[in-house]
């Protein structure tokens, strides 16, 4: 079966494009779409050309896995302008997605129609790139400036209804799309063609706007070029003739495609994409989840149920007693308010979404759930009484997780009654909004619920890491890594500010000791001095002697800084200064580069004992965690990413 068919209504000719899964625009797509105008230009009995697509999707852009070699002819925007200049009009019928070279496809074509459901964008800036086939030039001409401008540097895309707002669209779809196209295409005679895009003007904005548009997304972009070198196009698409501002478009493509920010977000594109597929789970069927149960309303517990009613669960949740189910229920509910502040849920969603969780005191409104995940307080006796009360409720098929994230799952599951149910998923905070998820079997967790745990993962739009038991597991023993490096560099007397400026320049929000502010000081304090306590030699930290000295971070008004009340801003503080018997006045001096480098190479190297002990499946995986459970800033691929290429 060719890539690219056409067939006949009439005389209407339906050019279908098969390319599973998702039609890419690789070199044989490409190259039929170019047989096709070729072949229709030169019939006379076609009148006009319905562009569509089968399997799940329109086409969703350029084929990513052939950017890391040289381009093949026919290349993209070739295709593009045949279409568009084609002598019989080209309707795009859109179900899916249309994005990035798919959209820019459908903008070769006179109208575009689009299923409700259906969405457009241009996404390239995720993968460190900008539209290579005409996308920005085109998209600024139907959108205007600020569309198009919010469009392409954010690569986010829009549903059918405001794609048809912003007049990306033509027509929104109810009924057969095919059959909607087919019609129209009929009706053309009947109609006035809209001008091609290259002859229509392109709208302009003043220099301030542009300064303005420059600022905001430096601010935001941290360090990623695509976003300002997509924004460079719009203007000059503003600012030159057609033909002057595609060549502009294309060399920047070009020049970005070849570049190290390309090649790490391709990286975490298919990084991404083969987390959710361990291959020893191929073909183990997951049980249905259609019930969940929280074990304890804190801030963790209350963001789970919340990222369990997002994805539609009903969820229990239990406290201990009456009072700490109301603080549980009163922590959910501030959760989606502030996603109604957000503009992300309307208040009716909210409201059904709270209507959604049945706080309880007993354990027996669990006896039919589907799954349980426990996040009560760290206390391994604590925990064990949970899941041995869960082992006679609930039902033997059903799921019990635990969301620990230092204690050894295998411990919390000892005596358990069919162990081959449990499991670890180690959620971050805050757990409805950070992707990670880390999958953490026991010797004994069953294939069925290890399967069962990455489609929760994939119900709940998380990223899934599969991680073996060891302290901290991947995450947080990187992290222990990371900031005992970060000290080291302190005790070799670099400044406190030096380092966390180093990782913010470096595309990190935070530097390690104004995140350990944020967050407290004091939990990983508890948890070293736990480990004393049951007689393992744990050296002592700098954060330890600032937590006996009472500076716990930002809530006890000082920790690696000091804060002004009310101000959120770290200041250096000479308590710390006196405390840590540093000497501000011989700090070394170091460049940011290469304080950044021995952070994140101290990170690498832990990620390489994690991989050779076998508790990472994969060097990507790694990476996956730090992007998406530590901010590591996603355009540098991540710390094993970053490791391989400076090879
Ligand atoms: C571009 O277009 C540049 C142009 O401007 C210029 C050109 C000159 N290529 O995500 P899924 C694979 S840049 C190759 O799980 P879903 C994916 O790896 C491109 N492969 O599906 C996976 O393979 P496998 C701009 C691709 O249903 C399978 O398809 N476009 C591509 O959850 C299923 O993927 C984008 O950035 C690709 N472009 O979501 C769109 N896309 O099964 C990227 C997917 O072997 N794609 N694959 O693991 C998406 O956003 C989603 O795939 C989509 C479907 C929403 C379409």
């Amino acid at each position: 079966m060719p890539v690219v068919s056409i067939a006949r209504e009439g005389n209407v000719a339906v050019v279908t494009i098969d390319n599973p899964p998702v039609n890419a625009l690789s070199q044989a797509v490409r190259q039929g779409l170019l047989d096709a105008v070729t072949a229709l230009d030169a019939d006379p009995a076609v009148v006009a050309v319905v562009l569509q697509c089968a399997g799940r999707t329109f086409v969703a852009g350029a084929d990513v896995s052939e950017f890391g070699k040289p381009p093949q002819e026919p290349h993209l925007p070739d295709v593009v302008s045949a279409i568009e200049n084609t002598a019989r009009p080209w309707i795009a019928a859109i179900h899916g997605s249309a994005l990035g070279g798919g959209f820019e496809l459908a903008l070769a074509c006179r109208f575009r129609l689009a299923l409700a459901d259906a969405s457009v964008g241009l996404p390239e800036v995720t993968l460190g790139i900008v539209p290579g086939a005409g996308g920005t030039v085109r998209t600024i001409r139907l959108a205007g400036v600020e569309a198009a401008v919010d469009l392409v540097t954010t690569g986010k895309p829009v549903r059918a209804g405001r794609a048809l707002e912003l007049g990306l669209i033509d027509e929104v779809v109810d009924a057969d799309l095919l059959e909607a196209a087919v019609a129209l295409a009929k009706d053309l005679p009947n109609r006035t063609l809209p001008e091609p895009l290259p002859q229509r003007p392109a709208p302009v904005a003043d220099d301030a706007f542009w300064t303005d548009a420059e600022a905001r997304i430096t601010k935001r972009a941290r360090g990623e070029i695509a976003p300002l070198r997509a924004l460079a196009c719009l203007r000059r698409a503003t600012e030159s003739d057609f033909v002057t501002a595609m060549t502009f478009e294309r060399a920047t493509f070009l020049e970005l495609r070849a570049g190290p920010q390309a090649s790490a977000l391709r990286h975490v594109f298919f990084a991404e994409r083969a987390a959710p597929k361990p291959a020893a789970l191929s073909g183990v069927p997951a049980l249905p989840l259609r019930t969940a149960a929280v074990i304890g309303g804190g801030t963790m517990g209350a963001g789970i149920a919340a990222a369990l009613r997002d994805a539609g669960l009903p969820v229990i949740l239990i406290e201990r007693d009456e009072a700490a189910v109301a603080r549980g229920i009163a922590n959910l509910s501030d959760i989606f308010a502030g996603a109604v502040k957000r503009g992300r849920l309307t208040d009716a969603a909210a409201e059904a979404r709270i209507a959604g969780v049945a706080g309880s005191t007993d354990y027996a409104a669990l006896a039919d759930v589907d799954l349980v995940i426990e996040a009560v307080f760290e206390d391994l006796a604590v925990k064990r009484d949970v899941f041995a009360k869960l082992g006679r409720i609930c039902r033997t098929d059903a799921i019990l997780a635990t969301n620990t994230s230092y204690l050894d799952p295998r411990e919390i599951a000892e005596g358990l009654a069919n162990p081959a149910r449990f499991i670890g998923l180690h959620f971050f905070s805050p757990a409805n909004v950070m992707k990670l998820l880390e999958i953490v079997p026991t010797p004994e967790t069953g294939d069925a619920t290890l399967a069962s745990a990455f489609a929760l993962a994939r119900m709940l739009g998380k990223i899934p890491v599969r991680s073996g038991i060891c302290e901290g597991f991947i995450g947080n023993r990187i992290l222990k890594r990371y900031r005992a490096e970060a000290e080291a560099l302190v005790r070799q007397g670099h400044a406190i500010a030096s380092i966390d400026a180093a990782m913010r320049h470096y595309g990190f929000a935070m530097g390690p000791f104004e995140a350990q502010d944020l967050g407290g000081l004091d939990i990983a304090f508890l948890q070293r001095e736990g480990a004393r306590a049951a007689g393992r030699n744990v050296p002592e930290t700098l954060g330890d002697t600032l937590v006996r000295a009472g500076r716990k971070g930002q809530k006890s008004g000082g920790g690696w800084y000091d804060y002004n009340v009310g101000d959120r801003r770290p200041l250096p503080s000479d308590e710390v200064a006196r405390l840590l018997c540093l000497d501000p006045a011989t700090a070394v001096e170091a460049d940011l580069g290469s304080i950044a480098d021995r952070l994140v190479g101290a990170m690498a190297d832990e990620g390489a004992t994690i991989l050779s002990e076998g508790i990472a499946e994969k060097s990507s995986d790694i990476d996956l965690v730090e992007i998406h459970g530590y901010g590591f800033p996603r355009w540098r691929g991540g710390p094993m990413f970053q490791a391989a290429s400076d090879h």
